[in-house]
């Protein structure tokens, strides 16, 4: 079997004894819990992309932060507010998934705020109208759901379980960003054009969203086989795409790409790849907003060092008074 034959990264030799049991739980399609021996590869590839997917959750925050004192009604603001504060609590999951593999949430934090572990590039372009705010919803959460649905069936289960939360939550997400386009799209001509404007700004870069081309992808091949990932990077691509353009077409906005065209032979679109120089600018730090992002999370971590430290101060002398007045009931 394909994935049988696929070697655990980083072991240079045959297969162990332990390496083949480990894939063929995989392949029987069992899930594996934290305290279970995994190879060395395993472990690193799931610290890798769950805490990439926890920073993004966190990330993501800030784009559409930006617009909750904006919101254009009290209505609005609520929803908007539930929603980043949903983003707050699947970050929250994902470093608690991430924990059980042994990595702590300071490492992890580290790592992002010095710039060695990398978040969705998608929270690097601005969000620069109320309809952003729609294309958000409907494109980026969407695109988040078409890659998370799959990954609930994901083999590391901590990770699986966090997602199946994760989903049901982002689906209300989609739902009511595509409700703000909806409204736009069919308000005033000035509305209209400014959820058309929304949409083609950020399509390209939900396309983005899935990772490079399979041809191109690092890790997609190991990680399928270990079930970490379920679909490749283009087979997730597709679909988004074959979901995503009916529904432009039902709120009468066209999408920004000229040789998008049915293809019956292949019962989907054929479609237009985004820039990938502009995609591996991003990821080297260079999009638009990359340094605004990283500082504001940078600045919100030492703001909050006080209060870190209090906590502290306060558990170690909790757990001193404890231990003497245990003493003094000897
Ligand atoms: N942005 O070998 P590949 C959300 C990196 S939604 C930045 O294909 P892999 C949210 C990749 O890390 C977004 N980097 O990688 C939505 C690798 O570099 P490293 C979060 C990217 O891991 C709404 C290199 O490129 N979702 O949270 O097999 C509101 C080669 O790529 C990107 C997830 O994270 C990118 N777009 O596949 C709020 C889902 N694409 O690490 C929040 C879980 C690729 O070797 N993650 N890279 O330095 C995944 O499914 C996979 O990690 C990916 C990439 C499909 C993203």
């Amino acid at each position: 079997m394909y994935a049988q034959m696929v070697k655990s990264e980083g072991s240079s030799g045959e297969e162990t004894p332990e390496e083949r049991e480990f894939q063929d739980r995989i392949d029987r399609g069992e899930k594996i819990e934290p305290k279970e021996w995994m190879p060395a590869g395993y472990r690193k590839t799931l610290i890798r992309q769950i805490s990439q997917h926890a920073h993004s959750e966190i990330v993501g925050q800030l784009p559409e932060g930006n617009w909750i004192t904006r919101a254009p009604t009290l209505e609005r603001k609520q929803i908007l507010l539930a929603k980043v504060q949903d983003e707050a609590g699947h970050g929250l999951y994902l470093y608690s998934a991430a924990e059980t593999l042994g990595i702590s949430r300071d490492e992890m934090y580290e790592q992002l705020h010095s710039g060695k572990a990398k978040y969705s590039s998608i929270f690097n372009y601005p969000t620069l109208t109320w309809a952003d705010m729609g294309a958000v919803g409907w494109l980026v959460d969407g695109a988040a759901i078409m890659n998370q649905v799959p990954l609930q069936r994901t083999s590391y289960g901590p990770y699986s379980r966090a997602m199946i939360r994760i989903c049901k939550e982002e689906s209300f997400h989609q739902r009511q960003g595509y409700h703000i386009m909806m409204k736009m799209a069919r308000g005033t001509e000035a509305q209209r054009e400014m959820a058309q404007d929304a949409l083609n700004r950020f399509w390209y870069p939900a396309l983005m969203m899935f990772g490079p081309s399979d041809a191109n992808s690092v890790h997609s091949e190991q990680s399928m086989a270990w079930k970490i990932k379920i679909n490749t990077n283009d087979e997730l691509r597709q679909r988004f795409v074959n979901e995503t353009v009916p529904q432009a077409e039902f709120l009468g906005l066209e999408v920004p790409d000229p040789d998008l065209a049915w293809n019956e032979e292949k019962g989907g679109y054929d479609f237009s790849q985004p820039d990938w120089d502009e995609f591996f600018e991003v990821l080297k730090g260079n999009g638009p907003c990359n340094k605004e992002r990283l500082g504001a999370r940078v600045k919100a971590w030492e703001d909050g060092a006080w209060f870190r430290d209090g906590l502290t101060a306060y558990a170690e002398k909790a757990s001193a008074r404890r231990a003497a007045s245990a003493t003094a009931a000897e």
